[in-house]
């Protein structure tokens, strides 16, 4: 993975979380991506999520596939886990060490050709089983890393830097995850930080496979004229369907609840809340089917809505679903892991 090192900068003026860390303690490496790439601006979000979140770096594993997306977990979080995966198989490592350790926070990083082509078939088993992962889906419409070829959440009709349209539908991965039952489904926008800061911080709390699609427009091959995944068409087409708030636990007691009654909080089920207000009269976030409707009425539109689409509040994840134990099984002792050779004997005699 080539990435420049960026030496750790401490300056007495920073301001810091409560555990004594500065926003430079959640970087990584130095990004090597095009300058302007809208993925440089996802990695700055999630850095600002997880310091106000105050999350211990340590206690964090990101994980990726491959492409410039994929890459940007090495510029964030330099003291968490991290593992890279081969194209599209993301979603597998993740459920692999989320069943294996709980007790991590989890956040993938991914790209819509990793995502939707290679990888679809991961990412709808992983969304099935509610993993407890943020999925960043950091959604340009085009195979960056490997020149600029449409992927398959390209537009109908939006073109390449050639000139050359895209004849085929595309895959939307909200209308995909509400779909196959997700239980937090929002949309984001590279160039809309204080948005998607919130959004990333609900889906780090949400306890269950969490999905945030960020258009992320590429400046080298898909941010021209024709092109709908660009700074300009996303720009001049984004509707705010929710400003969202994210009050983590120890600050809701203090916490104003927005502008009066326009505000809905959604508490999560670890107690910390979500306060959107509504943009759209009527629009209700845990109401799925609604937010499929309204998702393609306006896509028809040729609208792009951003926001939290749909959350269900109450929603567990894989552990509960498959009721395992309660601890992390990397801390179980080896004894409680291995019953030994004469149990398994039993246990095969027992299946005969
Ligand atoms: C098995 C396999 N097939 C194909 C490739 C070539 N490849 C590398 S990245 C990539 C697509 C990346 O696109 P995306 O996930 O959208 O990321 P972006 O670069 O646009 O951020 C492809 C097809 C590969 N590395 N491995
Ligand atoms: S090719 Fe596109 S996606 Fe890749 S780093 Fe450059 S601008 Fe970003």
């Amino acid at each position: 993975m080539p990435s420049i090192s960026k030496p750790p900068i401490s300056h007495p003026g920073l301001p810091r979380n409560s555990l004594g860390l500065t926003r430079r303690d959640y970087e990584g490496a130095m990004s090597t991506l095009c300058a302007g790439c809208g993925h440089d601006s996802v990695t700055a979000a999630i850095v600002q999520a997880f310091w106000e979140l105050e999350v211990p770096p340590h206690r964090v594993a990101k994980l990726s596939g491959i492409g410039c997306s994929s890459k940007t977990p090495t510029y964030f979080l330099r003291d968490a886990h991290g593992f890279n995966a081969v194209h599209g198989r993301m979603p597998s490592l993740a459920t692999g060490a989320n069943a294996a350790n709980r007790e991590l926070v989890y956040i993938g990083v991914s790209g819509d050709g990793d995502s939707l082509s290679i990888g679809v078939g991961q990412l709808c088993h992983a969304i099935r089983r509610n993993v407890n992962l943020l999925y960043v889906l950091e959604n340009n419409g085009v195979y960056g890393l490997t020149k600029g070829q449409f992927s398959a959440s390209a537009d109908v009709g939006s073109r390449s830097k050639r000139g050359v349209p895209n004849a085929q539908k595309p895959i939307d991965p909200v209308l995909l995850a509400l779909s196959l039952g997700a239980t937090f489904v929002a949309r984001g926008f590279s160039g809309d930080k204080d948005q998607l800061v919130p959004l990333l911080k609900a889906g780090i709390r949400h306890r269950g496979f969490a999905l945030v699609d960020v258009i992320s427009p590429c400046v080298t091959f898909n941010d021209h004229e024709g092109s709908t995944k660009s700074y300009r068409y996303t720009r001049e087409h984004h509707v705010d369907l929710t400003q969202v708030d994210f009050v983590p636990i120890r600050s809701e007691i203090t916490a104003s609840i927005g502008n009066g009654s326009a505000a809905r909080a959604v508490t999560m089920h670890d107690g910390s809340v979500v306060h959107f207000r509504k943009v759209h009269e009527g629009y209700d976030p845990t109401d799925r089917d609604a937010a499929y409707a309204y998702v393609r009425r306006m896509q028809e539109a040729g609208e792009v809505v951003t926001g939290l689409l749909y959350v269900d509040p109450a929603a567990d994840d894989m552990h509960a679903e498959l009721g395992t134990v309660e601890e992390a099984l990397t801390s179980l002792p080896y004894e409680e892991l291995c019953p030994g050779a004469e149990a398994l004997e039993q246990w095969q005699a027992e299946l005969v």
